[in-house]
C-alpha cells in the first residue's frame, strides 16, 4: 500500500486489535503510515499482529471496562505516543441471542461493560488531549444492530444503539473544534464475533454465515480508512456496511438454499 501522506506519523489507538476489525485496522493504518497504538487485555494476545506490522507499533494491554486501567494505560503513553490523532473504538462483542426474559445477566453485563462503558472510558482518557491540541479522529465502531433491534438481540442492539447515540452527542460536544467523530456500522462480518456470542459453540457459530458472502474485517477497515482520510471539513457522521449478500436488517441471501 502507498504510504498516505494524510496519515503519516499520525498516531492511532485501537482497542480490541488483536482480532477481527481491530487487527485489520492495524494493518491498514500501519500499511498506510501511521504510527499504531494496539490494545488487547493482554500483550499475549497482541504478539500476532504486532509480529506482522512494519512500521512503527506500541502495545498497551488494559481491559477497557476496568477504570482505572483506561486511565493508567493512557497516562502512561511515553511523550512520544501520547498525542493520539485518531480513536478507533473497536473493542466490543456480543454474548448470547437469547429472549431478554431468559437471557443471562452476566452476558448483558459484559456487552453492556465493554461496549458502552468501556468505550467511554477510552474516550474520556483519550478526547481530552485532542480537544487540547485541537486535532483529532474518533471513529466509534457500531453495528447495524444499533439501527434496528433482531430477535434475540435485544441488549446487544441496545449497546450499539448506545454507540450511535454517544457518536451524536460527542460530536455535539466537539462542535467549534477541528475534531472529528464518525461511526462505522457493518453488518455480518465474519470474525470471532459469533464464536463469541455463542460461547465457543463453532457449530452454531458456522450458520450465521453459511451460504453467504460475509464483509471481511479488511473490508471495514478500509471504509474506517476512508472516513479518515476526507478533507479535514468533512466528516463522513455515520456509514452503515453490509455483504450483498444481506438486506436491512435480518435477511440473507444463501446459496444452495430453498
Ligand atoms: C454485528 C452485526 O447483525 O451480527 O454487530 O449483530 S450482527
Amino acid at each position: 500500500m502507498i504510504v498516505n501522506t494524510q496519515l503519516a506519523n499520525s498516531i492511532v489507538l485501537i482497542t480490541g486489535a488483536s482480532s477481527g476489525i481491530g487487527a485489520a485496522c492495524a494493518r491498514t493504518f500501519s500499511a498506510a503510515g501511521a504510527k499504531v497504538i494496539v490494545n488487547a487485555r493482554t500483550r499475549e494476545r497482541l504478539k500476532p499482529v504486532i509480529e506482522e506490522l512494519s512500521g512503527e507499533v506500541y502495545a498497551l494491554s488494559f481491559d477497557v471496562c476496568d477504570r482505572a486501567a483506561v486511565e493508567s494505560a493512557i497516562a502512561s503513553l511515553p511523550e512520544s505516543w501520547r498525542a493520539i490523532d485518531i480513536l478507533i473504538n473497536n473493542a466490543g462483542l456480543s454474548r448470547g441471542l437469547d429472549k431478554l426474559y431468559e437471557g443471562s445477566i452476566q452476558d448483558w453485563e459484559e456487552m453492556i461493560d465493554t461496549n458502552i462503558k468501556g468505550l467511554l472510558y477510552v474516550s474520556r482518557a483519550v478526547v481530552p488531549g485532542m480537544v487540547d491540541r485541537a486535532k483529532g479522529h474518533i471513529i466509534n465502531i457500531g453495528s447495524t444492530a444499533g439501527h434496528q433491534t433482531y430477535p434475540g438481540g435485544n441488549v446487544y442492539c441496545a449497546t450499539k444503539a448506545a454507540v450511535k447515540s454517544i457518536t451524536e452527542g460527542l460530536k455535539q460536544d466537539v462542535l467549534g473544534t477541528p475534531i472529528r467523530v464518525s461511526a462505522v456500522d457493518p453488518g455480518l462480518v465474519e470474525t470471532d464475533f459469533s464464536n463469541v456470542r455463542f460461547h465457543g459453540d463453532r457449530d452454531r457459530a458456522s450458520q450465521v454465515y453459511r451460504g453467504l458472502t460475509p464483509l471481511t474485517p479488511a473490508d471495514v477497515a478500509d471504509v474506517i480508512l476512508f472516513c479518515v482520510t476526507r478533507p479535514p471539513h468533512v466528516n463522513l457522521m455515520d456509514i452503515v456496511m453490509m455483504p450483498v449478500d444481506q438486506a436491512p436488517l435480518m435477511l440473507f441471501n444463501r446459496q444452495n438454499e430453498g
